[in-house]
C-alpha cells in the first residue's frame, strides 16, 4: 500500500505529524517544506487535512470583511498593488472614511455573517494622529461585538500600544514573499522593517496576521521561503494570509502569468502543516478560482477567507455566491468569539 512513507517527504510528514504531542514548531527548512510542497498532492493534502482536524473544527471558516478606509496615493512602491503612487491604475486617493461610515460598512458585514472586521490604509507609515484617529475606529467596531483587525503599513512599539489600548485584536502586515524576492518586489522599504513592525505589534500584545502573495513570479524556493520565514517566528502568527496576486493594469505585475491553482493548494497544504495552530486564509484572488478549486484549499486546510464584494480596491465574490458555495460544501461560519 501507497502512503506518506513510501517517498522522499516520510521524514517530513512524520515531523509535522510530530506537531500533535508538541505542538507548533520553530525549526523548519528549506529542504523540509520542499519535500512536503512536491510530494503527491493525494499525501500532501491528507496529511494537511488530518492535522488540520486535530486542532480545528474542519467545518468551519472564520470570516473576515475587507474595508478601505484610506485609498491610494501610498509612497510604496510595492509592484503588485494598485495604491502605489508610483503605478499609473486609476485609483483615486482618497482620506481616511469618517467613522459613521465605518460603523455602516462594518454593521452590515456582521448582519451578513462576517465576524472580523479588517480595516486597510494605504500608508507607508501612519502619523500618531492618524493611529488616534484609527484607534476610534477600532473602538467603534469592536463595540459592535466584532473582532477588529487593521493594516497601517510600519508601526512603531508605542502606536501599537495605542491601536491595543483602543480594543484592536489583529495587525495585518504582510511580509510577501522570501527575503531573497522581496527586492524584485518593493525598494521603498526592507524585509527588515517589516520584522520590526512584525515585532513591535507582537510585543504590544496584538495577535499577528502576516503572510503574503504567491504568482508573482517568484521561485518554488521563494514561495517556501515565505512560509519557512513565517514558522520561525517565536509565535507563529495566529492569522496567514495566501493571497493569489490579483494582477491590476498599470501595475508592474499586470502581466505576469497566472499560477496554476494547485500550487495555491500545495502552498496551503504546507502552511498547514508548518504553522498547525494558525488560522490560514484563503485570502485575494478567489474571484478567478472555481468551486471545486476552493474546496480542494478546504481541504488542504485553508479555514478562513475575506467574505464581501469587495477587497480593497478589487473584487471578490458576492455574499450570495458564497453563501451558496458555504451550504454546498457543508460549510458554517465560524460563530463571533470562537
Ligand atoms: N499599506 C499597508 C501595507 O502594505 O502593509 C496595508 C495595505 S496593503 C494593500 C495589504 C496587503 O495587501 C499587502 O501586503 C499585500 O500582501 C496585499 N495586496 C495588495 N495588492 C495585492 C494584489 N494586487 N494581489 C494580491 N494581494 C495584494
Ligand atoms: C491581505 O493579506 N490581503 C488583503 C488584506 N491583507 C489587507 C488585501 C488584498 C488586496 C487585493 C488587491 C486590492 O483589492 O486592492
Ligand atoms: Fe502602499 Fe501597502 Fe500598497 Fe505597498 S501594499 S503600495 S505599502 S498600500
Amino acid at each position: 500500500m501507497h502512503s506518506t512513507t513510501d517517498h522522499p517527504g516520510a521524514r517530513a510528514f512524520a515531523k509535522a505529524d510530530a506537531a500533535r504531542e508538541l505542538g507548533a514548531q520553530h525549526d523548519w527548512t528549506l529542504t523540509e517544506a520542499r519535500a512536503l510542497y512536491e510530494a503527491p498532492i493525494t499525501d500532501l493534502v491528507f496529511a494537511a487535512q488530518a492535522l488540520h482536524r486535530h486542532y480545528f473544527d474542519p467545518n468551519r471558516l472564520q470570516l473576515s470583511t475587507l474595508l478601505n478606509v484610506k485609498t491610494g496615493g501610498c509612497p510604496e512602491d510595492c509592484a503588485y498593488c494598485p495604491q502605489s503612487a508610483h503605478h499609473d491604475t486609476g485609483v483615486t486617493a482618497t482620506s481616511l472614511l469618517p467613522l459613521p461610515q465605518v460603523i455602516e460598512a462594518a454593521s452590515r458585514a456582521r448582519d451578513a455573517g462576517a465576524t472580523r472586521f479588517c480595516m486597510g490604509a494605504a500608508w507607508r507609515a501612519p502619523r500618531d494622529r492618524d493611529v488616534e484617529r484609527v484607534a476610534e475606529l477600532v473602538a467603534g467596531v469592536a463595540a459592535l461585538g466584532m473582532e477588529t483587525c487593521v493594516t497601517l503599513g510600519m508601526l512603531t512599539g508605542s502606536q501599537a500600544a495605542s491601536l491595543k489600548q483602543a480594543g484592536l485584536d489583529y495587525y495585518n502586515h504582510n511580509l510577501d514573499t522570501s527575503a531573497a524576492h522581496y527586492d524584485a518586489i518593493i525598494s521603498t522599504r526592507s524585509y527588515e522593517d517589516r520584522l520590526q513592525t512584525l515585532r513591535n505589534v507582537r510585543d504590544a500584545g496584538l495577535k499577528v496576521c502576516c503572510g503574503g502573495i504567491i504568482g508573482m513570479g517568484e521561485s518554488l524556493a521563494d514561495r517556501l521561503g515565505l512560509l519557512v520565514e513565517l514558522a520561525g517566528f517565536p509565535v507563529h502568527p495566529e492569522s496567514v494570509p495566501i493571497n493569489l496576486l490579483v494582477p491590476v493594469a498599470g501595475t508592474p505585475l499586470a502581466s505576469v502569468p497566472p499560477l496554476e491553482p494547485l500550487h495555491l493548494v500545495r502552498t496551503i497544504a504546507v502552511a498547514r502543516l508548518l504553522m498547525p495552530q494558525s488560522y490560514v486564509r484563503l485570502s485575494a484572488g478567489r474571484s478567478r478560482l472555481s468551486r471545486a478549486e476552493q474546496a480542494l484549499c478546504f481541504l488542504a486546510g485553508a479555514n478562513s477567507l475575506f467574505y464581501g464584494e469587495r477587497l480593497l480596491t478589487t473584487a471578490n465574490p458576492a455574499l450570495d455566491e458564497d453563501q451558496a458555495l458555504f451550504a454546498d460544501l457543508g460549510l458554517a461560519a465560524e460563530r463571533a468569539n470562537g
